[in-house]
């Protein structure tokens, strides 16, 4: 069982609101990112946060902790719930971005490990195991892990205990749903949804197959 973000990297603000509004029954959760805010802007939070669910801004915010905090403080200011930042910046920046969450009555997640195959450059080695105890120490809410590396995400999850642990990397990215969804709290899918002739079925699949499995 777990829950089901919509990755929602369509650049077009219509169509990017068109595919929540389709998708949103479906779904627990929307991440948005670059793509869409620097095409359609900030505003498109409020646009998409009517649909009444959870917002993560996935911009992975890797400053000192005076930007950290000036880039958070927009964020929850503009309707996000959650915040995804990076952890090689150090416990001071990662802390700048947790207490920004909480004091907004929002979440922080920090990237431990990503999903692309370069990932494997740096994140390994211990380097993920030590970003995911940062995330730990500031007081984050969880961690982003990979859903191709279903392996890794068990090792991340042996560190993070019952800390949230979001997985991208099904669908276009070749992650395989049923192996990863017993070890993660959440899966985010992105095209394998909004690219599908059909997203708000495709979004369906998933979630049932997100709720079936333990
Ligand atoms: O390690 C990461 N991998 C990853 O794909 C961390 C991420 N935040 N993401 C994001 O998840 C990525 O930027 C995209 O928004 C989404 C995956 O989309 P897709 O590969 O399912 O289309």
């Amino acid at each position: 069982m777990a829950d089901l973000i919509l990755a929602l990297d369509v650049t077009d603000k219509e169509r990017a609101v068109t595919i929540a509004r389709a998708c949103a029954p479906h779904i627990d959760a929307i991440k948005i990112g670059y793509p869409l805010v620097l095409k359609a802007g900030l505003g498109i939070a409020h646009d998409i946060a009517r649909f009444g669910l959870p917002l993560i801004a996935d911009f992975k915010v890797a400053d000192i902790p005076n930007t950290n905090r000036l880039i958070a403080d927009q964020v929850f200011a503009a309707g996000f719930s959650s915040i995804i930042c990076h952890a090689f910046t150090g416990r001071d920046a990662v802390q700048a971005c947790v207490d920004s969450a909480h004091k907004n009555n929002g979440e922080c997640y920090v990237v431990a490990e990503m999903s692309h195959p370069g990932a494997t450059e740096f994140f390994h080695g211990g380097i993920a195991e030590r970003l995911a105890q940062v995330a730990l120490v500031c007081g984050a809410d969880g961690i982003i892990a990979p859903a191709t590396r279903p392996e890794r995400a068990k090792k991340l999850r042996a560190v993070v205990g019952e800390k949230k642990i979001y997985a991208p990397g099904v669908g276009a990215q070749g992650g395989d749903l049923q192996a990863i969804t017993s070890v993660v709290d959440g899966i985010i899918v992105g095209r394998a949804i909004y690219e599908s002739g059909n997203p708000a079925y495709a979004a369906a699949e998933f979630s049932r197959h997100c709720k079936e499995l333990p």
